[in-house]
Parts: C-alpha cells; structure tokens; sequence
C-alpha cells in the first residue's frame, strides 16, 4: 500500500493534524541534488515549450488521448490546447516546471507535468507554494512505475527554486487529503445531455416538461438579470481584486492571494478558455460582484451522435455583500449559468466549496459522483470543511 506516497513528506493516513506547519524542513539551494533523477534507458527529459506550436500540440495531443476519464470511461477531458497554454502560465511560471518525458528513439511525448507557482493561504500562514496539475503517462506506459519519478523530478526542480510546499487534486485517494469536495452538475442542454447518456429522465417527467423544469429566465434574450453586468475589462482588475481577497478571507480557510498580476492573468476573458464578469453600481460606478467560469470540454467516447462535451466549470466569485444575502449569490451563479448558455454550454459544474452548497439544490444541480481530494505536499493542514475550502485549480 503506498509503497511510494509512504516515502514522501506527506501526511499519514491514520494521522490526524491538529497544528498546521512544514513536514521537512527548507534546505538550502545549494543542497537539494542537482542531477536529474534516472529514467530508463528509453527515456529521456524535456522541457515541453507550450509557445512552441509544435510542442504545444504534442503536449495537447498526448492529454486528449490519456488524461484523466470518468470512472465508466464515457468521457475524458479535452482541454483545449490555448487552455493549456492559460493554466501553466501565469506569473512566475518557469519552462523547466513543464516537465515532459520523450521516448529516446521515436522522440514521442510519453509523460507529462506541470507545476505552476501561486501563493496560498493556509489557515493562518502564508506560503509561496506549487500547484501540481496534468500528471499524464500514455496509457501503453502504465502501472510501471513511472508517475513516482515524474513526481520526484518535478519535486527536485521546484525544489532548486526554493520552494518546498505544492498543492495538488486528484479523484484517487492518496494520503491524505485535508478536505474533500465533489462536482454536482447543472444542465443547460438537457437534451443532449439524456442523449449522451450523462443525465437520466426522471420516471415521472416528460423530455419537455424536464426542459421547461431547467429553462433559465430570460435565456432567450440571453440577458444577465441583474442589472449593471458586463464583461471583465483590464481597468477592473484592482476592484475585482479587492473583491475576491474580502470574499475569501471571510468565507474561507484555504485559498490563494491573488497579486494583480495573477488577477489579470487569471480572469481577463480568454475566448472559449475563460470567462469574467462583473456587476457596476450604476450610479456610483464601483463594481458589487465578480464571477468566472472556465471551458473544459470533455470527449464523448463511443456515442454515435455527439463526440463533444461543451462543459462550464465555476470559477473564482465574490457576490455584492460578501454572500451574506443568498439571494444575491443565487442570482449571479443563475446570471454565470445564462452566460454559459449565451456561450453555447451544455453543462454547468461546479464543486461544493466556497460555501457553493447553499444554492446548488435551488439551482437545480445535480450531485456528481466520485470526489475531488485536496492535498499538500510537505505540509501538515488541519482538515478543511468543504465550505471553507477556497482553492480551485483546473
Ligand atoms: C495521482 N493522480 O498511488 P503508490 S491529478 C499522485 N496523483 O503510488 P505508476 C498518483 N499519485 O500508491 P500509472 C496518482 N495516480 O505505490 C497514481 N498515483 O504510493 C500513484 N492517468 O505509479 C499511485 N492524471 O506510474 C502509486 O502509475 C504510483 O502508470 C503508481 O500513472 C499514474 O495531475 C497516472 O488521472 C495518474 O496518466 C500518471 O494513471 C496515470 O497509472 C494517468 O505505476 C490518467 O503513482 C490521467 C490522470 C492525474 C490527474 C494531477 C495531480 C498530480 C499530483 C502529483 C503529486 C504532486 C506532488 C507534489 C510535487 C511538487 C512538490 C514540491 C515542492
Ligand atoms: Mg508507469
């Protein structure tokens, strides 16, 4: 069990933190290994370079075709390749942290993962940290043992940089997770939906009255309903920042500090990769609300109609008065919610964190299976209620 997760600065899973702080201690630069860990003879490392069209493509290709599926293997992520080059690169992102592994003969991208740097809030610490994502090994190079030595690499070259701490989610469970969340999804094209076979009809509903049941007002006009809404210009940035770290601070335990720059980075609309949204006081002309959400379409696996999952993913927000009026929290998620369809969705999801599971049900989101676990590396977190969990990675 864990042969390999038991080696590393991690927490045990029968350990129950009640004071939060490193695992290891910090060494100096000078002393972490300064070598590459040894592949097998067929491989070798690469830095992908995702500015490079080519490398771009290959690094999109090899996700496509083995990133992460649903436990039925029905769907499997699709993230598009000007995603990719959005999630691995804001401020302070280093090529060498887009660690890649090639087949020493044919060249082939086999193996891939990215870290990327954040600064996070962990109870009452701050720590400049890694986020760990798109760990991938083609499906031919499973079960070999492979993902420990990406993990080890990836380790050693955050490491050269002087940070010890990274954050990580994955739906397999690991030791250990300090908060657990799940995906509950809401339906903007039912109809498709029922046809790809995501979403079932209720016994005792018709196809049209389940369609008229998730209509959101107004749709067809595609107008957001509450008044003063537009999209996230450049020049909102310091308000919207000022919105999120209020939000945050007071509704959550775990999330990250945002620098303008990463504000900027992070939720300036991106066609088809990311989208923002803010509400402005007519008259006094200072923004109330923020709200984002991102593409991650996924492939649809052996349907005969559809080959294509368009699915919005809920992303960072902070509604007018901090959420203490759900009212008005409801009100921008359903204004994400027609945005999305405005923008040709056909599912809306979201995890229930930030304190989202006070209108998933009013909402008409349906619970997901399977978790999300939150973890850290070298670091002893005390456990997070999902409520208070503030961090969203793709
Ligand atoms: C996973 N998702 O338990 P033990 S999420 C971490 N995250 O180790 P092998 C994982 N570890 O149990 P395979 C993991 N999945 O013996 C498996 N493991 O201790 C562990 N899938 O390695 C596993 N992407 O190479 C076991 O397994 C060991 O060939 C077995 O490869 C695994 O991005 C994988 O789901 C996931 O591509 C690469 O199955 C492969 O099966 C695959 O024999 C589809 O590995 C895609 C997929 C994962 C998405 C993600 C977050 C990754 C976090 C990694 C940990 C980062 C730690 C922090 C590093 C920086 C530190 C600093 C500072
Ligand atoms: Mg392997």
């Amino acid at each position: 069990e864990y042969k390999f997760w038991k080696t590393q600065p991690v927490v045990k899973t029968e350990e129950v933190v009640d004071v939060d702080g490193p695992i290891e201690e910090d060494v100096p630069v000078s002393e972490v290994q300064q070598t590459p860990y040894k592949l097998n003879d067929l491989f070798e490392w690469t830095s992908v370079d995702v500015n490079d069209e080519a490398q771009l493509k290959e690094t999109y290709q090899l996700l496509t075709e083995n990133y992460v599926e649903d436990k039925d293997a029905a769907f499997r992520f699709d993230y598009s390749r000007e995603f990719l080059k959005w999630a691995i690169q804001p401020p302070g992102w280093k090529k060498q942290w887009h660690l890649g592994v090639r087949a020493k003969e044919s060249k082939k991208l086999v193996a891939f993962i990215a870290g990327t740097p954040s600064d996070l809030k962990i109870h009452d610490s701050d720590r400049h940290i890694v986020d760990i994502n798109f760990l991938c090994i083609h499906k031919k190079l499973r079960s070999k043992r492979l993902a420990p030595v990406l993990i080890k690499e990836i380790t050693r070259l955050v490491n050269l940089e002087g940070i010890f701490q990274a954050a990580y989610t994955a739906g397999t469970a690991l030791p250990k997770p300090f908060s657990v969340c799940r995906y509950w999804h809401r339906s903007l094209n039912f109809k498709k939906l029922h046809e790809i076979g995501f979403s079932y009809l209720p016994r005792d509903q018709t196809m049209a009255g389940m369609i008229k049941r998730l209509k959101l007002p107004a749709v067809e006009f595609f107008e957001a309903q509450v008044p003063g809404t537009r999209a996230m210009q450049e020049k909102d940035v310091p308000q919207v920042k000022a919105l999120l770290a209020e939000f945050l601070s007071i509704r959550c335990d775990v999330y990250p500090n945002f620098t303008s720059d990463e504000v900027k980075h992070w939720f300036m609309p991106v066609p088809e990769v990311v989208y923002s949204y803010v509400v402005e006081d007519p008259e006094t002309g200072r923004l109330t609300d923020f709200y984002s959400f991102y593409n991650l379409p996924s492939s649809i696996l052996r349907n005969e109609k559809h080959n294509h999952l368009k699915a919005a993913y809920l992303f960072y927000y902070a509604p007018k008065g901090m959420a203490k009026d759900l009212n008005r929290t409801t009100a921008i998620i359903r204004d994400a919610m027609i945005q999305a369809v405005k923008n040709n969705f056909d599912v809306f999801n979201c995890l229930d964190l930030m304190g989202n599971d006070r209108f998933l049900e009013a909402l008409h989101f349906g619970k997901g299976d399977g978790q999300l676990n939150y973890y850290l590396f070298n670091y002893r977190c005390r456990a997070v209620r999902n409520e208070r969990l503030g961090l969203v990675l793709q």
